[in-house]
């Protein structure tokens, strides 16, 4: 299919909001060994759950290794089509095409230029050049047109927008020198516009505390609707998360989104701390170039990092007294959708959640 040399905003796209009708999702077969324990067969079923309950309410694809083909094949229910797709991880909202769509209903993608969250600087793994090829590949099986943003190095869970204009991203990652560091953040402001038909860019100030990947804003803020936001919440003091989404809280309430409206701002509370057990810091190989798993490490967790599905919220659980908390905030903020719990500890382990390991194709 057409690689483009021109933009999407150029031609007349723009990025829907996720919450906009989708044709499927994708998700990528987790295997890497020296990033999910015991040869990734926990994750696995992890990410068979979370297919299986996406496929109740829309297409899913599952992109797998040759390696491992009859594996995921034989694991994933009967509805979810499996797809040869080399890759080095599983994580398709990064590494995947951000889908554009015009206003005759026509789809494209764009392939960001990816380097494993911060390249030879902070990256999490090398070498990273299967990944990059992804988002072309998925465009390719999709017979939609492609931009390649050579030079300019984005992932998808770093940024959320309303589909009215609106993108919300953080500082910590899209200022990252990992990133795009010759940019300065007009430029990339400049670059989102091009691409995502964006009018106003809200910037946090931090991710997750310890999130992995510079502080993605899918982990910690995510969009409702236009003018609705859902913010990972702690109203423990003595917890370094506490400051970190207070102050995403006050920029949020002082500012205003792309067509002008206040941005109603609903907490989402953090389930309590989860930290990697000895078991489970044994079962992952060791690797020079990746990021080791240590008994003891706080994981990234947080209820936000879901995923809006057709007519469903697929939301991670923790096995923590704030499931039900988070299933009830989530119940409301998406009255017409059902929520859906996967437990989801294995995919947290790895490094991620839901919202993650899946990319929204839109209809
Ligand atoms: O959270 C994500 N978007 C990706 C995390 C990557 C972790 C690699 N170990």
């Amino acid at each position: 299919m057409k690689r483009l040399e021109s933009t999407p905003l150029a031609d007349g796209y723009r990025m829907p909001g996720e919450f906009e009708p989708h044709a499927g999702t994708w998700i990528l077969w987790p295997e890497r060994p020296d990033n999910w324990r015991l040869g990734a067969k926990p994750a696995q079923q992890a990410f068979v759950d979370v297919a299986a309950a996406i496929a109740a309410f829309e297409p899913v694809t599952v992109g797998v290794s040759a390696a491992q083909y009859d594996n995921a094949a034989a694991a994933l229910p009967a509805n979810v089509r499996v797809v040869e797709l080399s890759n080095n991880d599983s994580w398709v909202r990064d590494c995947g095409p951000t889908f554009v769509k015009n206003a005759a209903g026509d789809v494209r993608g764009i392939d960001w230029e990816f380097n494993a969250w911060g390249g030879l600087v902070d990256g999490l793994y090398f070498p990273w050049d299967k990944d990059d090829q992804v988002a072309r590949k998925i465009c390719e099986i999709e017979r939609a047109c492609s931009y390649r943003t050579t030079g300019f190095v984005l992932e998808g869970g770093s940024i959320h927008v309303d589909g009215e204009g609106t993108l919300y991203t953080t500082e910590e990652c899209l200022l990252s020198e990992g990133r795009n560091p010759g940019l300065t953040r007009e430029e990339i402001e400049e670059t989102l516009r091009q691409y995502l038909a964006i009018e106003k860019v809200i910037w946090l100030k931090n991710g997750i505390y310890l999130d992995e990947t510079n502080g993605h804003v899918d982990n910690i803020c995510c969009v409702v609707r236009p003018g609705v936001v859902l913010l990972a919440w702690t109203d423990d003091t003595d917890d370094p998360q506490y400051e970190i989404s207070a102050q995403n809280l006050e920029i949020l309430q002082n500012t205003t989104d792309a067509k002008g409206r206040a941005i109603e701002v609903i907490k989402l509370p953090l389930p309590k701390p989860i930290l990697i057990t000895a078991q489970e810091a044994g079962g992952v190989d060791a690797v020079e170039g990746t990021l080791p798993r240590c008994e003891g490490d706080r994981l990234a967790a947080s209820y936000v990092n879901f995923y809006i599905a057709n007519g469903a919220i697929i939301a991670p659980c923790f096995d923590d007294p704030n499931d039900a908390v988070a299933a009830q905030v989530l119940a409301e903020a998406f009255p017409d959708r059902k929520v859906v719990q996967v437990y989801a500890r294995e995919i947290l382990l790895g490094g991620g959640n839901i919202h993650c390991i899946t990319q929204q194709q839109p209809e």
